[in-house]
C-alpha cells in the first residue's frame, strides 16, 4: 500500500552497494500472529566511504538492534528502510523484528497457506521478514533455525542441508539449516507443516547421490509421483544436453494451495503452486501433465541459470527468466513433440506478448524503467526473452551456444551477473558479432517485416527484398534495425524444395536481416518458388508477405517442415478472417474459401502426419492473435466471425470429423504421446461435432469418460457450442468435485468463457459459491481472470457491466494482494485495438481507480501509463 508517490527506478542508475553481508543466521520463532525473526549478518563496507547503511524492510515491527554485541538506539527508521548512520568498518549486525503471518494476504514475505508457513520472497519480500539489504547482488551464506509447535508444525524446511534439530520442553522443536552457497534474499524460502512426502532418490553423473522430496497436503500422496518422474527427467535432461549437475545432497519441492503465481525455485526447497506439483488420471488432463512437467523442468534449470548464477539487478531478470523459459521449452520439446511445442510457444508470443507491446506496459527485455517489480515478470521478459534466447540459438548453432552457456556459468558462477555478460560469453565462444544483435535486449515492441519477391525467369533469379521497421511503442518512440534471423525455404510449384544457391554455393536457410531494407538475390532457380518465410518462427516478428490461397494451400500440404505446415494454415485463416471482417461490416455475407475447407479435409486425410500436429492445424487462432491481425476492430463483431467461421466448418466437414472422433477413441488411458495425440484431435474433432449440433457425440463422451481430459473436452464442446446438455453436466460436476478447488478451477473456467449473454450474471453467481474466495489467487483466475482475459465478447460488454465486475474485485484486491489485482488489470489497459466506444468506457473506470488515495503501486504503475 502507497502513501508517499510511487517512485520510479532506473536501470541507469546501478550503483554497487555500500556495504555487503558475507553471511546471515536467522533464528525465526513460528508464531500464527507473532513471529519473532532475530538475523545477524557480518556486514562488511564495500570500498572507502561513509554512507550509511540503509537496510530494506517492510511491515516490521522492530524489537531489538545491536551492533557487535551492544545494544544500539543509533539508528532511524523511514519509510521502507532502517537506516544506521554510523557503523564500523566489519561488523556484527543484531536484528529483532516481530511479524504477523495470518495478517498477510499478499502471499509475500512468510505468510500462511492453509495450516501451513510458506515465503515468497521474489522479488522484495525478504524485506517483509526482516531489515536487509533485498537486493540480487548481495549474496550472503545463509543458515536458519526454525523453531515452531511440534504437533502443527512437524516438517520445518530451509534452504541447503539439515544439519541439526532438537525438542524442546514446552512443546516446540527445532531444526537447523544450513545452506552452503551463497545466495541473494530472494532465492531464500522457509516452510512448515504437516504434509505427506513422496521420497526418492537421485544420482548424478559425478556419483552425487541427492535425496528427493515432494511434499504435498495430506491424503495427495497419490498425486505426485508425476512431478517426481518430471524432476528426475530434469536432472537427468539437464546433464545430458547442458551438462549441468546438482550441487546439493538433497532437492525439496513442497506444493502449497495459496501462490501469487506458478512457482519458484528457491535454492533446494521450491515452493510450488499445487497446480503445478498434483497429478493424476482422475483429476488432471493431458495439458495438466505437461504443465507439471514443464514447470518443474523451469525451477530445476533455475538452479543454474539463476542461482549458481544469479542477476545483478532486478532490470536483468531476463536473464535468468527467458533462458531459462528457453531451457524449460528445448526440455518438453526433447522430451515430447518438438513441433507441438513450439507452436503453443508461438501462440503465446503472437497474441498476448504482441498485446503487451501494443499497450502502456511495453517494454524491452531488459527494462530501463520500473515503479513496482512485480509488474516486470511479464510475457515479454519470459517468453520474448525465451524467443532472443533461441535466436542465438538459430545464430550460432547447438554446439557453439552451448559452448558460450558453458563459458557464460563458468565465468559467473558465484556472481551476479547481466544481460551484456550473457551476449559477452556466446560471442566470444562463437566468434560472432553480436553487438546489431544487443539491441533486441534494449528496444521494445514488435518489429514488423514487409517481404516482396521476384523472379527472373531468363535468368533464373530469385529476389527477396525485406524490410523491417519496430512500430513507436508508449515507453519508446524511436527505434533501430534489429538483427532478424529470419529462416526460408524455397518450393517449386509442384511443392518440390528448391536449394538455395547464392554466389555460385549452396548457402543455408537462415539469412541475416541487418538492416533497414535489404536484397537476397538466389540463383538456380528453376520456376517462380514459393517462399516459406520465418520457418519455426524464427524471429518475434509480424510478417507481411502477401501470400495466395493457392501458395498457403501448398504450403500447408507439402512443407518438409512441420512448424511451415500450421503456420500456413494459420495465415489461411487470418486472411480469411480480415476478409470476413470486412464482409460483415459492409453488411454482406461471411465466406468460407474452398482453399481453407480443402486444407482441413487433407490434413485430417493425411496419414503421415503426427495426430497432435493436427489437432493445431484444426485449430482456429484464439481470439487474441485475431486482433492482432487488426488496427483496430469491433470486438463483438471479430468474436461472431471467428464463431460463424468454426460453425462452417464444422459443417462443412460433419463427416469428416465424426470419422476422425471415432479413430481416435483410445480404449483406455495410457500418459503418453501417441495417447495423448489421439485424445487431443478427437477432442477437436468433438467440439466441431458440437458446433455442427451433433449433442449425441458429446453426451456419450461425457458420460463415458474415465479421464479429466475427455470429460472437460465434452463439457467445454457443450459450454462452447450452447448445447442444452451443458447444464446437467455442469451440475454432475460441481457435485463430484466440490471438494477439491483445482478440479473446481476447471468448472469456474468454463463458465467464465461461456459465450451465452448470461455469462455475466453466472460469474457473479458463481463468486458466492462456498468454494470460491477472493483470497485465493487460483480462485480468482479461474473464474475472473478467465472471463475477462479468455472471454472479450462477454467482457468488452458494450454495456461497461463487464468492466464494473473486474474494477469491483480489483478495489477488493489493491488492499489483499496488490500482486494479483495487477495481473487481473491486463485486458483493462490493452485497449490499443478496441473501438472508441469502449476505450471510453474503459478510461472512466480507470480514472476511478486512480482517484483511490490507497491505490497499490503495482496499480498506480499500469494505470498511470494506461491514462497517460
Ligand atoms: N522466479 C519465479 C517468479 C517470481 C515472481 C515474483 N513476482 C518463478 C519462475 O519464474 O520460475
Ligand atoms: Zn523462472
Amino acid at each position: 500500500m502507497t502513501q508517499s508517490k510511487p517512485q520510479v527506478q532506473y536501470r541507469e542508475d546501478y550503483q554497487p552497494p555500500h556495504y555487503w553481508i558475507d553471511t546471515l543466521d536467522l533464528d525465526i520463532q513460528l508464531d500464527e500472529t507473532a513471529t519473532e525473526v532475530v538475523a545477524i549478518s557480518r556486514v562488511r563496507r564495500n570500498g572507502e566511504h561513509s554512507e550509511p547503511l540503509v537496510l530494506d524492510g517492510e511491515q516490521l515491527e522492530l524489537l531489538a538492534v545491536s551492533v557487535n554485541g551492544v545494544a544500539t538506539e543509533q539508528y532511524q527508521l523511514a519509510e521502507g528502510c532502517l537506516i544506521l548512520p554510523q557503523v564500523p568498518q566489519e561488523f556484527v549486525l543484531t536484528l529483532k523484528t516481530r511479524i504477523n503471518p495470518t495478517a498477510n494476504s499478499a502471499l509475500e514475505g512468510l505468510y500462511r497457506s492453509g495450516s501451513a508457513f510458506c515465503t515468497q520472497c521474489e522479488a522484495q519480500g525478504f524485506r517483509g521478514i526482516t531489515y536487509y539489504l533485498d537486493r540480487p547482488d548481495v549474496l550472503a551464506r545463509f543458515s536458519t533455525r526454525i523453531t515452531a509447535d511440534a504437533q502443527c508444525y512437524p516438517f520445518l524446511l530451509s534452504n541447503g542441508n539439515r544439519v541439526g534439530q532438537g525438542q524442546l520442553d514446552d512443546g516446540r522443536h527445532w531444526v537447523q539449516w544450513q545452506d552452503p552457497f551463497p545466495k541473494p534474499a530472494y532465492l531464500f524460502a522457509l516452510v512448515a507443516g504437516d504434509f505427506d512426502v513422496l521420497r526418492d532418490s537421485y544420482t548424478t553423473h559425478g556419483g552425487r547421490q541427492v535425496a528427493l522430496e515432494i511434499y504435498v497436503d495430506k491424503g495427495n500422496l497419490h498425486r505426485a509421483g508425476h512431478a517426481m518422474d518430471s524432476l528426475k527427467a530434469s536432472m537427468r535432461w539437464d546433464e545430458q544436453r547442458c551438462h549441468l549437475e546438482y550441487d546439493l545432497d538433497i532437492y525439496m519441492i513442497v506444493a502449497v494451495d495459496f501462490f501469487n503465481m506458478g512457482a519458484m525455485e528457491n535454492k533446494g526447497l521450491n515452493i510450488f503452486n499445487a497446480k503445478f506439483v498434483l497429478a493424476d488420471a482422475a483429476t488432471a488432463t493431458d495439458d495438466d501433465y505437461l504443465d507439471v512437467e514443464r514447470v518443474i523442468g523451469h525451477e530445476y534449470f533455475h538452479n543454474w541459470t539463476g542461482n549458481r548464477v544469479t542477476c545483478r539487478d532486478w532490470f536483468q531478470l531476463s536473464l535468468k527468466e527467458g533462458l531459462t523459459v528457453f531451457r524449460d521449452q528445448e526440455f518438453s520439446s526433447d522430451l515430447g513433440s518438438r513441433t507441438v511445442n513450439r507452436i503453443r510457444n508461438v501462440r503465446i508470443i503472437r497474441g498476448p506478448q504482441f498485446a503487451e507491446d501494443a499497450g502502456p506496459m511495453a517494454h524491452p527485455i531488459r527494462p530501463d524503467a520500473v515503479i513496482e517489480m512485480n509488474n516486470f515478470y511479464t510475457l515479454t521478459v519470459y517468453e520474448k526473452g525465451s524467443e532472443v534466447i533461441r535466436m542465438l540459438h538459430t545464430l550460432l548453432g547447438e554446439q557453439a551456444f552451448q559452448a558460450g552457456l558453458a563459458l557464460y556459468l563458468q565465468r559467473h558462477d558465484g556472481q551476479a551477473a547481466t544481460c551484456d555478460d550473457f551476449v559477452a560469453a556466446m560471442s566470444e565462444a562463437s566468434g560472432r558479432d553480436l553487438s546489431r544483435f544487443k539491441r533486441w535486449y534494449s528496444q521494445s515492441g514488435t518489429p514488423v517485416l514487409q517481404v516482396s519477391d521476384d523472379y527472373d525467369a531468363e535468368h533464373q533469379r530469385y529476389t527477396l527484398s525485406v524490410r523491417q521497421h519496430t512500430p513507436p511503442t508508449r515507453d519508446q518512440q524511436e527505434k533501430l534495425p534489429l538483427h532478424i534471423p529470419l529462416s526460408l525455404a524455397l518450393y517449386s510449384e509442384q511443392g518440390e524444395p528448391i536449394m538455395l544457391m547464392a554466389g555460385g554455393e549452396s548457402v543455408g536457410p537462415v539469412l541475416d536481416v541487418l538492416e533497414a531494407e535489404q536484397r537476397f538475390e538466389f540463383e538456380q532457380v528453376p520456376s517462380r518458388p514459393v517462399p516459406a518465410l520465418l520457418q519455426g518462427f524464427s524471429a518475434p516478428v509480424k510478417l507481411e508477405y502477401d501470400y495466395s490461397d493457392e501458395q498457403l494451400s501448398l504450403l500447408a500440404r507439402a512443407s518438409i517442415d512441420e512448424f511451415v505446415r500450421w503456420d500456413a494454415v494459420q495465415t489461411l485463416v487470418n486472411q480469411t478472417v480480415k476478409h470476413n471482417v470486412e464482409l460483415c461490416l459492409r453488411r454482406q455475407p461471411a465466406v468460407l474459401p474452398r482453399s481453407l475447407v480443402d486444407i482441413f479435409r487433407t490434413t485430417l486425410e493425411d496419414a503421415g502426419l503426427d495426430r497432435a500436429l493436427k489437432a493445431e492445424m484444426l485449430t482456429l487462432p484464439d481470439p487474441a492473435s485475431l486482433l492482432e491481425l487488426f488496427e483496430q476492430v469491433d470486438i463483438t463483431v471479430l468474436a461472431e466471425v471467428r464463431r460463424r467461421l468454426a460453425r462452417d466448418l464444422a459443417e462443412a466437414l460433419a463427416p469428416c470429423w465424426r470419422q476422425a472422433y471415432q479413430d481416435n477413441l483410445t480404449p483406455e488411458y495410457r500418459i503418453d504421446h501417441q495417447d495423448m495425440a489421439r485424445r487431443a484431435l478427437k477432442n477437436v474433432a468433438l467440439g466441431y461435432l458440437a458446433l455442427a449440433g451433433e449433442a449425441q457425440w458429446v453426451e456419450r463422451q461425457y458420460a463415458a469418460a474415465d479421464n479429466m481430459t475427455d470429460t472437460l473436452a465434452a463439457m467445454r464442446a457443450a459450454v462452447r457450442a450452447g448445447l442444452e446438455a451443458r447444464h446437467g453436466m455442469l451440475d454432475d460436476f460441481e457435485s463430484k468435485w466440490r471438494h477439491d478447488g483445482l478440479v473446481l478451477d476447471n468448472w469456474f473456467r468454463l463458465q467464465a468463457t461461456a459465450p451465452d449473454s448470461d455469462t455475466l450474471q453466472r460469474v457473479r453467481e458463481l463468486m458466492s459459491h462456498p468454494t470460491f474466495s477472493l483470497g485465493n489467487p487460483n480462485r480468482v483466475r479461474a473464474l475472473i481472470g478467465a472471463f475477462s482475459q479468455g472471454n472479450p465478447e462477454q467482457f468488452h460488454r458494450i454495456d461497461g457491466a463487464g468492466y464494473d465486475l473486474l474494477l469491483e474485485v480489483l478495489e477488493q484486491l489493491n488492499h489483499s494482494n496488490p500482486q494479483v489485482a495487477s495481473r487481473l488489470l491486463t485486458p483493462l489497459i490493452q485497449f490499443a485495438r478496441l473501438d472508441e466506444a469502449r476505450r471510453l468506457l474503459i478510461r472512466e473506470r480507470l480514472q476511478r481507480l486512480m482517484d483511490r488515495p490507497d491505490l497499490a503501486r503495482d496499480l498506480f504503475e499500469k494505470i498511470s501509463k494506461a491514462l497517460d
